[in-house]
């Protein structure tokens, strides 16, 4: 495996500031990495990963699925916070105890005490896939941070600003990498670059993010 030569752990600093209100924790979630894996493998074969469509009418690339009272929808007539999963009818799968422990202490670190998500997408990209720049707004409740953890395959993060057309600065985010965003970064743009082809040792060819939202 080449991949050592390019692990950047022991080179960059364990917390970034990426702008007022965001923050990146490099390897926060690593040392709970099996418990995270096992509750996606358990919460996913419940409610099963699938590509939903834009209003727009385009499927996304990216697979999605919640946990968690509420969780976030796209379909025809747009995007949403809903209680029920509409493949199966029945509410999402609750939130694992891990889930909301990771969330609260990766915003508590941040400056965001008290912070409890009542939803978590879980996004998984395979090789190819990306995510175009958007604002996170379906939230009725921005003083609440997002906090976002990836796992598997890294990823190229873009990084915008409060306009769509403003320029992007890019983040390499890796396996375990938490960020959390809010105050004045919370309805900044964002994205994820068509995500590169690589084997990670734990998740094989994808890359699985949490994003945790308080969305009410
Ligand atoms: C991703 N994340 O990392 C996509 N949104 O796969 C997001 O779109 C995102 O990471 C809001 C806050 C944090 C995020
Ligand atoms: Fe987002």
């Amino acid at each position: 495996m080449t991949a050592d030569f390019f692990d950047t752990s022991d080179v960059l600093p364990a917390r970034e500031i990426i702008a007022e209100g965001a923050m990146l924790l490099r390897r926060f979630a690593r040392p709970i990495q099996h418990d995270l894996l096992d509750a996606i493998a358990c919460l996913s074969a419940q409610a099963p990963f699938r590509r939903m469509f834009t209003p727009g009418g385009y499927r996304m690339s990216v697979a999605m699925t919640n946990c968690g009272s509420l969780g976030w929808i796209t379909d025809r007539t747009g995007y949403r916070y809903d209680a029920i999963d509409p493949d199966s009818g029945r509410p999402w799968p609750e939130m694992p105890p891990i889930f909301r422990e990771l969330a609260g202490q990766a915003a508590a670190q941040t400056g965001f005490a008290g912070f409890r998500p009542e939803a978590c997408l879980v996004n998984r990209y395979e090789p190819g896939t990306r995510l175009s720049l958007h604002q996170d707004r379906d939230e009725s409740n921005y003083d609440a941070p997002i906090v976002s953890v990836s796992l598997g395959l890294p990823a190229i993060f873009l990084w915008g600003g409060l306009k769509r057309a403003d320029k992007t600065v890019r983040y390499r985010l890796e396996h375990g990498d938490v960020v959390v965003w809010g105050g004045p970064s919370r309805l900044v743009f964002h994205g994820i670059a068509p995500l590169a082809d690589g084997e990670h040792a734990l998740l094989g060819r994808q890359r699985i993010n949490l994003t945790f939202r308080q969305a009410r």
